[in-house]
């Protein structure tokens, strides 16, 4: 595929030889028993024969409306069946899904569009006041499919006609778009081929100890990277377990499932963890059916960590991970110090790591510097993005992570901060740079600067820096701007400043640093 950076041959002969990669494709996870339960959806409840069957009656569905092996198409569904079905569908088809978040708007769907060529987009009815198909008439799509209501387009539940033969994807294919948390002013592209992350699913299901009596709970967006493939969903019917999707992270709507399906694990971000200690001490809800947490997507404090088997009766486990390859875990019969204190150690015995100081070259073991990775699903190179690659890159192929780690003896990795321009507020991702130009297209804006500032839910909250013409906007003004601008709503400034300039570094750049410290 045009704009996409293969694995070097030497690599590639080795991960085969290996047995990382084999020829699975993403559409044949469905490993279950045909009677047992795969997926638990609001009131779907689907056996393994039956998800089958409606990912294959819906692949053809796809060919019908003429999407082929080698399309892309950006899918939006929140956690319902829709989403899962119309997942396996598309890699059945070949057709790769361009993982979009229900909480983007226009402004990323749009480029999204432009960026993948998508044939088609997948769409919900809305998201609370927020219609997707009022959004769907201006996007650069020839198709539109909703899940629900369509309109002037598409209803997903038409998609369906009697399984035909049709062209496989090979392994090497790229079978699905990963979006990456960003550090630029747009958004990049991760394309994951069916092999590498069919070995990313598999390697982690195994790691974590999933089996055909794993019941796991989904809470945060099926379309992250986290709760889809590590080993989330994908990893579960590989197994043989049952999925059960939340519409959301909050106590009132993950306890009750926990009990009434008696789920026994779940993949959270931190301010999910911490809001599950505190409810767990008040709510009526039996949760003693959990037998892991998995908490990734930003720092987790060791103190939090080490509360969670009383508070919560069930193992912890920290998950360093990102939507470009790498995954750390801590792994469950390690001890409490690592399970606590650190983010986990690699995956994959091929993961190659590399801890490096600012000229580039490895720091003395422990000492803090940049992570650097490559291995069997670690992306080589984002799509149709050559010149960030060329800076995100070394030039035999590590990824440039942008974390700054410590690695100890064992292996496991302890996250120390972040050398990347971006903000990770809470477990998602907002790029400083793609803000700040969202930021400086309002009139009464000048300059604009985006740091993150601490936050005891959060861990990070964002705040904006102005210099401004004339009046100052308000917070409410800029997030009425934002809005106006398509876009989504977790990339809104919690905090506005206005500032009669920006403290410089010696070479002339913004100091982040030097404007965060003024609001300590
Ligand atoms: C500190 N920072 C962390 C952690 C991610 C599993 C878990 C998380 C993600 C994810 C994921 C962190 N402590 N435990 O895809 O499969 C920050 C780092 C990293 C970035 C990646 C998964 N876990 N981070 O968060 O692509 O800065 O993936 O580089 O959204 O999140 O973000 P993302």
């Amino acid at each position: 595929m045009e704009g996409f950076t293969p694995w070097p041959p030497d690599l590639e002969a080795r991960y085969v030889a290996e047995g990382y990669w084999g020829a699975s494709l993403l559409g044949d996870v469905l490993r279950g028993e045909p009677a047992g339960l795969a997926l638990v959806a609001g009131d779907d409840r689907l056996t393994y024969a039956e998800l089958d069957r409606r990912a294959d009656r819906t692949a053809a569905g796809l060919l019908r409306l003429g999407i082929r092996r080698g399309d892309r198409v950006v899918l939006q569904l929140p956690n319902t069946a829709g989403f899962v079905v119309t997942f396996l569908a598309l890699v059945r088809v070949g057709a790769a899904p361009v993982l979009a978040l229900p909480a983007h708007r226009e402004s990323e769907i749009r480029y999204l569009c432009e960026l993948s060529e998508a044939r088609a987009y997948v769409c919900a009815e809305n998201d609370g006041d927020f219609d997707y198909r009022e959004m769907a008439r201006a996007l650069p799509v020839e198709q539109v499919i909703v899940d629900g209501d369509p309109q002037e387009f598409t209803a997903l539940a038409g998609v369906d006609a009697d399984p035909v033969e049709a062209p496989r994807p090979e392994p090497s294919d790229v079978g699905v778009f990963l979006l990456s948390g960003g550090t630029t002013g747009l958004p990049k592209l991760i394309p994951r081929t069916h092999r590498d992350y069919v070995y990313n699913l598999e390697a982690s299901a195994g790691v974590c100890g999933f089996g055909p009596e794993t019941v796991y709970l989904v809470v945060l967006p099926a379309a992250h990277n986290f709760a889809l493939a590590c080993p989330g969903i994908l990893g579960v019917f590989a197994t043989g377990g049952t999925v059960v999707l939340a519409p959301s992270g909050s106590p009132d709507d993950a306890f009750p499932l926990i009990e009434r399906e008696r789920a026994t694990v779940c993949a959270v971000v931190p301010p999910i963890a911490l809001l599950w200690l505190d409810a767990a001490s008040w709510s009526g809800e039996d949760l003693s059916s959990l037998e892991l947490l998995q908490v990734g997507g930003a720092k987790f404090a060791a103190e939090r960590a080490a509360e969670v088997p009383s508070d919560l009766g069930c193992k912890v486990q920290q998950v360093f991970g990102m939507a470009e390859g790498l995954l750390n875990y801590t792994r469950l019969d390690d001890p409490p110090e690592l399970v606590e204190r650190t983010q986990g150690r690699p995956l994959s015995p091929a993961d190659e790591i590399r801890v490096v100081g600012e000229d580039g070259a490895p720091v003395a073991p422990g000492e803090v510097g940049e992570l650097l990775t490559r291995g069997p699903y670690t992306l080589r190179g984002y799509y149709r993005a050559p010149e960030h690659n060329a800076r995100s890159f070394t030039p035999d192929g590590f990824y440039r992570t942008g974390d700054l780690v410590r690695e100890l003896p064992s292996g496991h990795l302890v996250v120390e901060g972040r050398e990347k321009d971006q903000i990770n507020r809470g477990g998602d991702k907002i790029s400083a740079e793609e803000l700040e130009n969202h930021l400086l297209a309002h009139p009464a804006v000048h300059d604009a600067a985006v740091v993150g500032v601490p936050d005891p839910l959060m861990g990070e909250r964002t705040c904006a820096f102005l210099v401004v013409r004339h009046t100052a906007p308000t917070l409410r003004e800029l997030k009425d701007f934002l809005r106006a601008r398509g876009v989504a709503a977790y990339k809104y400034p919690d905090r506005v400043e206005t500032v009669e300039g920006f403290p410089r570094t010696p070479v002339g750049k913004i100091s982040k640093k030097a404007l965060a410290a003024t609001l300590s």
